[in-house]
């Protein structure tokens, strides 16, 4: 079924997980009637540091719908203050996971909550009526699910390999501990149900958007939807825009490239979006392709990415896959 152009208010759900997919969520919000956009969020980086509970993915999906987001870092916020840190560091505590003092707030809150009995679904929606942001954001499941990276050197679960290790260990294999006992919430559940259309922002295919699909469910309501299911490719010309992607893919053995992207994600797309970097493999992209700038600097040109994937899909069939 195609986009449905004569919507009011289409109602558009995001998959994101990192800097690339926060960027496009604030493009599709820039774009979108206020509240018709839902971002859902990978949680498998999520992971407990100085006693608390730490979200990245979802924290930088909120500064950005917030515009309280550092653009430099790519994660944290905006003229961010760092006493705490400094003060950890005088008693020898972790300093290796950069928490900043208005950051720092966040994460007692929410642990608090958590401890309290909410579920992580309640805690987010609260942070971000907080925070002003009319869209809505889910974390994939209420569930822990834990990336824990296989690497040359042993397992390591996610942040040690991403930040502490800043992802020089080269990977073998993932694994998304939890993922089994996990289950789709209501709120994701009705999200999918109501959407116009499925966008998967530029993220890590391998440790954002797989953790996502991992949950029980998910990957098969996709495939069996009706609505028009759009991917950007994290990879440009080669090279992520942000992160290890690429470096990821040529260590599974694959080569960089927008392509590798497609053939992991294909049986749950109908149409792909890549940048005029890659025009010259839009021949060999077996779905509808869209070529486009995909860099995203700065609102304008994430807001202009995001009108251009909701024209794209506006004209685009879905072809579900039967139920088994
Ligand atoms: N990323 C880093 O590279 N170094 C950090 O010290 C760091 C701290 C940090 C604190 C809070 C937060 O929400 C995110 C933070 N990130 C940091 C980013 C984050 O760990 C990764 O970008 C994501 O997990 C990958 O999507």
């Amino acid at each position: 079924m195609a986009l449905n152009k004569k919507a009011a208010k289409p109602r558009v759900v995001a998959l994101a997980g990192g800097v690339g997919g926060a960027k496009l969520a604030a493009g599709l919000q820039a774009a979108l009637p206020p509240a018709s956009l839902t971002v859902i969020v990978n949680t498998g980086d999520d992971f407990e540091h100085w006693g608390l509970n730490i979200c990245p993915d979802l924290d930088t999906v909120l500064y950005n719908l917030a515009d309280k987001h550092n653009p430099e870092m790519g994660w944290g916020r905006r003229d961010e203050v760092w006493t705490v840190l400094g003060e950890m560091e005088r008693y020898a505590g972790d300093s290796w996971f950069r928490i900043g003092d208005r950051d720092l707030a966040l994460h007692l809150r929410r642990t608090e909550w958590l401890r309290m009995g909410m579920s992580l679904t309640e805690v987010t929606d609260r942070l971000r009526r907080m925070l002003g942001v009319s869209s809505a954001i889910l974390p994939m499941c209420d569930e822990p699910v834990r990336t824990l990276v296989h690497t040359d050197e042993g397992d390591l679960p996610f942040q040690h390999y991403f930040v502490r290790r800043r992802c020089e260990p080269a990977l073998l294999d993932l694994s998304f501990v939890g993922a089994e006992s996990a289950t789709l919430s209501s709120e994701v559940r009705k999200a999918l149900l109501g959407a116009d259309l499925i966008v998967f922002c530029p993220s890590n295919p391998y440790v954002s958007i797989d953790p996502i699909l991992s949950v029980p469910g998910f990957r098969d309501f996709l495939r069996q939807s009706s609505v028009p299911k759009v991917a950007v490719s994290p990879i440009v010309g080669g090279q992520a825009l942000k992160g290890p992607a690429a470096k990821m893919m040529r260590e599974l053995g694959e080569v960089s490239s927008p392509l590798t992207v497609l053939d992991h994600l294909g049986d749950v797309l109908d149409g792909f979006v890549i940048d005029h970097a890659d025009a010259a493999l839009a021949d060999a992209v077996i779905l509808p392709a869209l070529v486009t700038d995909t860099i995203m600097t700065d609102l304008p040109s994430k807001e202009r990415l995001a009108h251009a994937i909701l024209a794209f899909a506006a004209n685009l069939q879905s072809s579900p896959v039967a139920a088994d």
